[in-house]
C-alpha cells in the first residue's frame, strides 16, 4: 500500500514542472526571422500554407500571447540567450556587419546554462550578434569571443544578417573554406574606386534595392556593406536553407545520446528573400510567401530526424520569431505588390520595428510528444523567459545575478493545467534608448522616447518621466491598437506608467 502510494506520489512529481528531479529532455529552439502573427496558417494565415509547423502546432501548445523581447533581431537574441532586457545595455541594437561579440563571456545564457547540467549545445543558423573582441571580428583569424565562449559547444553562422557583408559561414572560430592566399577583408567604406556596386552595377542586380543594400555585390544582390576577398567561402543565398538543415541533422545524429540543446536560428523570412530555386513560386505571395514555404519545410525535415531517430517523445521544440513582420525592408521582392489580403500581422497593428502588438507578438508553440498536451494557450510567454524555465526544466541553477529579467513559465510552456504565464512584459523596438510597450493583462501602454514619435497628442507628464509622450490601448476590445483610452483611464496609465518605469529603473524585473 505504501509502496503503492510512492509510486503515485513519484508518478505525479513526474508530470509536473515542480518536480525536483530534473527531466532533461533535449531541447530545439527553432526562431524564424521576421515572422508575423499572422504567417502560419496555424495563425490563421489562407494563402500560404504550413503544414509542419501546423502539425506541431496540433501535437503541441499554441499561444495566442507568445511575444519575442523586441521588434528588432538583435535586441530580442540578445535577451533570448542573456535572459536581459536589451534595453538595459548599450549597443544591443541592430548590429552592422563588423560588430564585435555583443555578449562577453562569463555572461550566463542560456547555452551556458544548459551546458553546465551537461547538455550538448549548438546553435545552427544565423547568429547578428556580433563576432570578436572590441575592435570587431577577425575575418580571417579566431572569431573569438563567439558562441563557442558563451555557452554553445559547437557553432554555425551566418555571422551577421545576409543583406548584410559577408555572405560566408563560420564554422566555431573559423571562417569555413576561407584560402589564405585570399583574404576576407570587410568594412564600412568602398574599398577602391572601381569596386562593383548596387549603385554603379544596379541594371546587373537579380534583384534590386528599394533602400539601403546598395554596397558590395555577391551572387547578384548588393549588400549593407563592403567587402573583398573570401571568394571559396562565399556561400549562395539559395542554398541557406539546406545547408542549416544538413548541420542540423548531422550535429542532432552526432549529440543524440546526452540531452541536446539546439538553437535552429532560420534566416527565412529576412531580406535578401532569395528561397531555394525549388520553393521559388510555391506560394502566391511572392519571395516572402516562398521563403516561409521553405521554413516550413526546414521544420519537417527536423521533425523527422526526431522520428527517424525516435526522439521526439525526448525533445521539447519551441518554434518563435524574432520580431514582427515587414513587407519591404530594402529589395524589390514583390512582397508588397503579392501580399493580398494576407495580414502577415494578423489581427495587430505595426511590425518590425514597432512596439505595436504586431512588433513582438509572434507565433509561439511548444511541441514535446507524450509530455506537453495539445491545445491553445492564452498564457502570456516571450522567448527573454526560455533561460529560466529551460534552467527550471533541466535542473541547472539560476543565479539571482543572471537572467534579470527572465521568468520561469515552464509550466506554461509545458500546457500544464492551472500554470500561469507572465504577469507584465515590456516589449522594446530597438536597442538602449527607443521606444517601450507594457503590457498587462488586457492593458497597453505605448510609452514613445524617440525623437520621431514625440508629436503625439496625449501627454501624461510625471516628475521624473516629463519628456516621454504615452498612449493606452484595451487589447480585449482593440486589439488593433486603433483607440487610445488615456484621457478615461488615467489611473490605470498612470499605473502603468509607474509600472514600467520601476521596470527600468530597478535594473531587473525577476526579483
Ligand atoms: C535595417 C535595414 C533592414 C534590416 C534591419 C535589420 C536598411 C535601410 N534597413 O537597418 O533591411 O537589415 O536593419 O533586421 O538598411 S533585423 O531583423 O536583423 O533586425
Ligand atoms: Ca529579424
Amino acid at each position: 500500500m505504501i509502496l503503492r502510494h510512492l509510486c503515485l506520489l513519484l508518478f505525479a512529481g513526474l508530470l509536473s514542472s515542480q518536480s525536483l528531479a530534473a527531466e532533461k529532455p533535449n531541447i530545439i529552439v527553432i526562431m524564424a526571422d521576421d515572422m508575423g502573427y499572422g504567417d502560419l496558417s496555424c495563425y490563421g494565415a489562407t494563402r500560404v500554407k504550413t503544414p509542419n509547423i501546423d502539425r506541431l502546432a496540433a501535437e503541441g501548445q499554441r499561444f495566442t500571447s507568445g511575444y519575442c523581447s523586441a521588434s528588432t533581431c538583435t535586441p530580442t537574441r540578445y535577451s533570448f540567450l542573456t535572459g536581459n532586457y536589451a534595453f538595459r545595455r548599450k549597443g544591443t541594437g541592430i548590429a552592422p556587419p563588423n560588430s564585435p561579440a555583443i555578449i562577453q563571456p562569463g555572461t550566463e545564457t542560456i547555452a551556458s546554462l544548459l551546458q553546465n547540467v551537461g547538455y550538448s549545445t549548438a546553435v545552427i543558423g544565423k547568429w547578428h550578434l556580433g563576432l570578436g573582441g572590441p575592435e570587431g571580428p577577425n575575418w580571417n583569424g579566431d572569431l573569438k569571443p563567439g558562441p563557442l565562449d558563451i555557452g554553445f559547444r559547437f557553432n554555425f553562422l551566418l555571422p551577421t544578417t545576409n543583406d548584410r557583408v559577408p555572405q560566408v559561414y563560420v564554422r566555431n572560430h573559423r571562417v569555413l573554406n576561407l584560402d589564405p592566399e585570399d583574404p576576407l577583408w570587410v568594412g564600412k567604406k568602398k574599398p577602391s574606386a572601381d569596386h562593383p556596386t548596387g549603385i554603379t552595377h544596379r541594371d546587373t542586380l537579380k534583384m534590386d534595392w528599394t533602400h539601403g543594400h546598395n554596397s558590395t555585390i555577391h551572387n547578384g544582390i548588393s549588400r549593407i556593406g563592403f567587402y573583398t576577398g573570401g571568394h571559396a567561402a562565399r556561400f549562395r543565398d539559395e542554398d541557406l536553407a539546406d545547408e542549416w538543415v544538413n548541420q542540423s541533422n548531422n550535429w542532432i545524429e552526432g549529440n543524440k545520446d546526452k540531452p541536446f540543446f539546439l538553437f535552429f536560428s532560420s534566416h527565412d523570412l529576412h531580406v535578401p528573400r532569395i528561397p531555394h530555386e525549388r520553393f521559388q513560386g510555391k506560394s502566391p505571395l511572392g519571395f516572402r510567401g516562398d521563403s516561409i514555404v521553405q521554413l516550413d519545410w526546414c521544420v519537417g525535415e527536423l521533425m523527422k530526424t526526431l522520428d527517424r531517430l525516435r526522439l521526439a517523445e525526448k525533445t521539447l521544440i519551441v518554434f518563435c520569431s524574432d520580431n514582427g513582420p515587414v513587407m519591404d525592408d530594402g529589395y524589390k521582392d514583390g512582397a508588397l505588390e503579392n501580399n493580398g489580403d494576407h495580414r502577415a500581422a494578423g489581427p495587430y497593428s505595426g511590425g518590425k520595428y514597432s512596439v505595436l502588438e504586431g512588433g513582438t507578438r509572434t507565433p509561439f508553440i511548444t511541441r514535446w510528444k507524450g509530455r506537453v498536451p495539445a491545445g491553445e494557450s492564452d498564457k502570456l510567454v516571450c522567448t527573454i523567459d526560455m533561460a529560466a524555465s529551460f534552467a527550471k526544466l533541466a535542473g541547472a541553477e539560476l543565479k539571482k545575478e543572471a537572467c534579470i529579467d527572465s521568468f520561469n513559465v515552464l509550466g506554461a510552456i509545458l500546457g500544464e493545467k492551472g500554470a500561469t504565464g507572465r504577469d507584465h512584459l515590456v516589449q522594446q523596438d530597438n536597442g538602449r534608448g527607443g521606444n517601450y510597450g507594457l503590457r498587462v493583462g488586457n492593458w497597453k501602454l505605448q510609452r514613445h522616447d524617440s525623437k520621431k514619435a514625440r508629436n503625439v497628442k496625449v501627454e501624461v507628464h510625471l516628475t521624473n518621466t516629463n519628456v516621454t509622450r504615452y498612449r493606452l490601448y484595451d487589447l480585449s476590445k482593440d486589439p488593433g491598437e486603433k483607440k487610445n483610452v488615456i484621457d478615461t483611464h488615467p489611473e490605470v496609465a498612470k499605473r502603468l506608467i509607474v509600472q514600467l518605469q520601476k521596470v527600468i529603473t530597478d535594473g531587473r524585473s525577476r526579483h
